[in-house]
């Protein structure tokens, strides 16, 4: 997260890190139900479901909460990643793990907010794109606005046609979310709208954050809740 602030798990409690058996973390995630992770189809692409490890219930990925293991794992078939279209993935935990002041399952969006509405985004991913060796062990949050779809393709914008409609933007002036933040939380109304998927680096001028749009994704979630 570039421009953004500590935080701490009790205000995001859906959020999780994805790390190695090493103890590295990789990418972000939202715990959906008592067993299972919604993240980026693209942080799951190529990894075995016996090297992984998911971090509930602590502000730092690096110690405390719960870890647990995944018992399986499944990304959108539709998932392109040349385009980065459908960019989600679910895990299924192999224990289930109880609601706490500092786990809490978040309900997925109906509806994609309109352009201007506030968003909260966080993760232990990068404070800068250039200069930072090491990521933050604390989590950060910052606060982005909704850029729909078409507008973010529009000319307003610098991506042009490469925003899709499986996708939502998130920009405000040096605020953003960065490498490590993938697979992470884009929250607004207390709903998960966005998961963290790319950007032409981070929190540069008319480039957008861009996130998977769970709305659009919403019946692919659901469907693939059932069958893990
Ligand atoms: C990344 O590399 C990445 N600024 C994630 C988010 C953004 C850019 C890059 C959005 O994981």
């Amino acid at each position: 997260i570039v421009g953004g602030e500590d935080t701490t798990i009790e205000a995001h409690p859906y959020q999780v890190s994805l790390q190695k058996k090493s103890g590295s973390h990789f990418c972000g995630g939202s715990l959906i139900s008592h067993n299972l992770v919604v993240t980026a189809a693209h942080c799951l692409q190529g990894i075995k479901v016996s090297s992984i490890r998911v971090r509930l219930g602590s502000t730092r990925y690096n110690e405390g909460g719960l870890l647990v293991t995944v018992e399986s794992l499944v990304y959108n078939d539709q998932y392109n990643s040349q385009t980065l279209a459908n960019d989600v993935g679910l895990l299924k935990l192999a224990e289930s793990v109880a609601e706490s002041e500092s786990i809490r399952y978040i309900p997925l969006a109906e509806v994609t907010p309109p352009t201007g509405k506030p968003a909260v985004v966080t993760g232990w991913g990068t404070k800068c794109y250039f200069w930072c060796m090491s990521l933050p062990k604390t989590l950060q949050a910052v606060v982005v606005y909704i850029v729909d779809w078409k507008t973010c393709a529009s000319d307003e914008y610098k991506y042009g046609e490469i925003v899709l409609d499986t996708m939502v933007c998130g920009y405000e002036k040096d605020k953003d979310a960065c490498q490590g933040d993938s697979g992470g939380p884009l929250v607004a109304n207390n709903q998960l709208v966005g998961i963290v998927s790319w950007g032409y680096g981070c929190a540069g001028k008319l480039l957008p954050g861009v996130y998977a749009d769970v709305a659009a994704l919403r019946s692919w979630i659901e469907e693939n809740a059932k069958t893990l």
